[in-house]
């Protein structure tokens, strides 16, 4: 009779092993539920359903919520690098599928590696301005999400009792895992490290991965979408025929030139610009209350209002503020910003700035208020 020999075991590295395995797993799962629940509330904020109205404080929510997301989201690809390269291994096992339910099992992994790479792929490209997908990311970004948490429960229930088992048991030797594990996980504290200061400004000059920095642009403060990208021009802004105009369902129209509104009752509030890509800058704005404004015009007090921006085309021309936030009185039509009026880049003649909103809903060139 002819034997066939065993394969040669090729991967008996410790660091291919349950332990090594287990312990990523652990730390994937707590940054993927970070991620995942920061996420919804930032699409949530973004498009809230029918009977959702964001609070407008804390006024720092959600420049902490994003800001984990996008640091939490960069500080998980060494660890999910790591983890990975320990278990590939087991894509060589013989036989490839043992059962029906191993089947289901394997597929599901595919399912959870292919949407973990996706998460964290898109959404790097995406804080890098890098638009090199067909898709329109938020929306992928969002659905995936659901497939990669859901993929990730079950693996998780799954796994749970074998990793429990495996963490809680005492290895003969642990040095090389030890090792290998400290430098995962120092290599995504040089990540936190080098990104945080986007979002948290004492740690600003550190930032030198980030792709925005607070304090470096016009007026120190930075710009994600410039005027030019925007196709606003300075004879656009500057046309002395602005006005700003607040219609819609209320008693009666308003308009006002720049003159008008820079002779109005105007105030100072000290406030974060949160962009979805992670970075944050605080920044002193002057201008008008909302409130002041429409109370002026006479609305409901439950009323929406949709701030429009001399902008022609482009995903935020618009913005829909909640009475939750018209009524607060940090929610300003800013005329100027950190000293003096605004740079054409941050909204000149006119922006939108509230309390715990994301930056893609604050406005810039603002030249109607529509009270629906
Ligand atoms: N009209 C208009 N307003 C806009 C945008 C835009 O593309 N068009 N971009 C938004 C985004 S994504 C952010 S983060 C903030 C940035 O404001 P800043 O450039 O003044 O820092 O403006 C917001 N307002
Ligand atoms: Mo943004």
């Amino acid at each position: 009779m002819v034997r066939v020999p065993h394969p040669p075991l090729r991967f008996t590295s410790r660091l291919h092993d349950e332990r090594v395995a287990a312990w990523l797993g652990i730390m994937l799962g707590l940054s993927f539920t970070t991620t995942f629940v920061t996420g919804l509330i930032s699409h949530f904020m973004q498009h809230p359903a029918g009977w959702m109205v964001w609070p407008s404080h804390p006024v720092n929510l959600y420049r902490v919520t994003q800001g984990l997301h996008v640091i939490c989201g960069l500080a998980t690809i060494p660890f999910l690098l790591a983890k990975l390269w320990t278990v590939y291994p087991r894509l060589w096992r013989w036989p490839p599928i043992r059962s029906a339910g191993h089947a289901i099992e394997r597929a599901l992994v595919f399912v959870l590696v292919g949407a973990a790479l996706f998460q964290v792929g898109t959404g790097l490209l995406n804080i890098a301005y890098w638009y090199a997908f067909p898709f329109f990311f938020p929306t992928a970004h969002y659905w995936t999400a659901y497939l990669l948490y859901g993929a990730l429960v079950i693996h998780v229930t799954n796994k749970w009792a074998k990793a429990r088992h495996t963490v809680m048991t005492r290895p003969e030797d642990d040095l090389r895992r030890r090792g290998f594990l400290l430098t995962v996980a120092a290599t995504s504290g040089v990540v936190v490290l080098t990104t945080v200061g986007e979002a948290f400004s004492p740690l600003a000059k550190l930032a030198v991965l980030a792709p925005r920095r607070p304090g470096v642009g016009p007026q120190d403060l930075p710009v994600n979408r410039s005027a030019y990208a925007a196709g606003i021009t300075t004879t656009i802004a500057h046309d002395p025929g602005y006005r700003l105009v607040v219609t819609g369902r209320v008693e009666r129209e308003l308009s006002f030139s720049l003159d008008d509104l820079n002779g109005l009752p105007s105030h100072t509030v000290r406030l974060p610009i949160t962009c979805v890509e992670g970075w944050s800058a605080g920044a002193t704005w002057e201008g008008i209350r909302l409130r002041d404004l429409l109370n002026t015009a006479g609305v409901r007090q439950d009323a929406r209002v949709r701030i429009e921006s001399l902008e022609r085309v482009g995903v935020y021309t618009t913005s829909w503020v909640d009475h939750s936030h018209w009524h607060d009185e940090l929610t300003l039509l800013a005329l100027k910003v950190n000293g003096s009026p605004l740079d054409l880049d941050h909204g000149f003649p006119c922006r939108l700035i509230a309390p715990n909103r994301p930056g893609v809903l604050q406005t810039k060139w603002v030249h109607k208020v529509v009270v629906a």
